[in-house]
């Protein structure tokens, strides 16, 4: 409407009300341009947020999503990526600090004389070489401290409980109770993402030259822990395996508390920290003469997080599904009478089955080739013990894969929502040279899935 047009306030009748009708009409109008500005903010914000691509990273916890999320930034945003480095030198600190600790735990090596226990059958098959009891005495306070402060520091609450039934001498040391048999941090609420944690972290620099210092004072002993043959084989009867643990440095302590050390891009895939809420990660990619945006939707995998998966449907492209090739003799952290390859099939069969997906493209990650790999060929560990099925298959790497992939397959064949394609791939997501290829092969199903939506029918 024009601002000499029909008056709005009929009841002015002053001499000045020429002046007012004006003034009003040029207010009303300028409410009016606002209102369009508004709108056609919004409708470009929608039209943006719909160019975005998104991928969703589904899976159960421990999987390899987040790491998967970090291959894709090396392979496609590797300034940026590189750029964070030091931020996770926190969380790799945590972890080392967290592997020690949960091995002098098990092995009960911070056990004082006056703490022995009475009952002499244990006494005798716990008896600690008198190298390592001092080795123990030297490191376990100073080890305690430090992983009760980086735990304070990058999370909101301290670690929780064992999952691990309480050992006999559990109640003598209650600062240690937290330790877990798992060698992974879960269950709390990071205080700020690692990109955040310089800025939003004043102390960062003073916690981590300390954790530095202590690292530096304790490394030769850290190595000696690692190498020492009563500590392997006493692991090995307790069936914890640190190397097959998230967040496994043991053999870097020296490296880790250098005085330049900087992660390097292994390490960084390699450092745990649990994603306690569904993150967005955001890409820009060359497509060809555009940029495209790319949404990685990274949500967290554990029982209770599942619940919230739903909301992050609804505009999602592609569902990446990651399961670990390694679950089948293992046991969920939130259940141990849960069978983690049993309970990533019946997840795997319900994402499948699920119709707000049914036109989103599959791709299946069976990560953790490594672990397998160590687990049948160095650890012994029969196939056939776990997955009854499999019968008298060698139980060699190529078969079990192949095997595991099949059962993954089956699933989605028998209860899939709609008649789409799967691309599956065995990976080993710590491995960014042997995931470059991977990342390739997904950008191009997301390319495809881009175009096809994109080209009027
Ligand atoms: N050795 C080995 N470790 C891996 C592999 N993939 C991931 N990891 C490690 O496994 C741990 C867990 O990986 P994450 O990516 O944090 O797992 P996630 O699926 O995001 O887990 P949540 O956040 O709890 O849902 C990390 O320490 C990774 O470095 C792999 O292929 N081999
Ligand atoms: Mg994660």
């Amino acid at each position: 409407m024009s601002a000499q047009g029909k008056s709005i306030w009929p009841w002015l009748r002053s001499s000045n009300s020429q002046n007012s009708l004006q003034q009003a009409a040029e207010a009303e109008a300028r409410q009016r341009s606002d209102m369009i500005d508004m709108e056609l903010a919004a409708e470009r914000a929608r039209l943006q947020q719909e160019s975005k691509t998104k991928i969703l990273l589904l899976g159960p916890s421990e999987a390899g999503k987040t790491t998967v999320v970090k291959n894709f930034q090396l392979a496609f945003t590797p300034k940026s990526f590189l750029a964070q480095a030091a931020a996770w030198l926190p969380v790799i600190q945590l972890n080392l600090v967290h592997s020690v600790n949960t091995i002098l735990d098990a092995l009960d090596l911070v056990r004082s004389d006056s703490a022995e226990p009475e009952d002499s059958e244990y006494q005798s098959s716990h008896t600690i070489p008198e190298d390592l009891r001092q080795l123990g005495g030297r490191i376990a306070e100073k080890l305690a401290e430090l992983e009760s402060e980086l735990s304070g520091e990058l999370y909101s609450s301290a670690p929780p409980p064992s999952s691990r039934p309480p050992s006999r001498s559990d109640h003598e040391r209650p600062r240690l109770q937290h330790r877990l048999s798992m060698v992974s941090v879960r269950g709390v609420t990071l205080r700020h993402k690692p990109t955040e944690f310089q800025s939003a972290f004043p102390s960062w620099k003073i916690v981590v030259d300390r954790a530095r210092a202590i690292l530096a004072e304790c490394a030769p002993d850290i190595a000696s822990l690692w190498a020492h043959p009563w500590v392997r084989s006493g692991l090995k009867a307790q069936g914890i395996h640190p190397e097959h643990q998230p967040g496994y440095f043991l053999p870097d302590a020296a490296r880790i508390a250098s005085p330049h050390y900087l992660p390097t891009p292994e390490d960084i895939l390699r450092a745990r920290l649990t994603t306690a809420s569904a993150e967005e990660h955001s890409l820009m990619l060359d497509v060809g003469m555009a940029r495209k945006e790319w949404l990685l939707c990274d949500v967290g995998g554990s029982r209770s997080q599942r619940g919230a998966w739903a909301q992050y449907f609804d505009d999602a492209k592609l569902v990446i599904f990651v399961a670990s090739l390694t679950a089948f003799d293992e046991t969920l952290a939130e259940d141990s009478a849960v069978n983690r390859l049993t309970d990533t099939l019946l997840l795997w069969r319900n994402i499948c089955a699920n119709k707000l997906l049914a036109s989103v493209e599959l791709v299946l990650f069976l990560n953790k080739l490594d672990i397998l790999k160590a687990k049948l060929e160095n650890a012994g560990v029969a196939f056939v013990h776990h997955v009854n099925s499999f019968k008298s298959r060698p139980n060699d790497v190529p078969t079990v894969s192949k095997y595991i992939k099949e059962m993954f397959l089956a699933q989605y064949r028998q209860y899939s929502s709609s008649e789409r394609k799967v691309f599956a791939h065995i990976t080993c997501a710590v491995d960014p040279t042997a995931m470059y290829p991977v990342m390739g092969a997904v950008r191009d199903v997301i390319l495809h899935s881009y175009m096809s939506q994109s080209t009027p029918v």
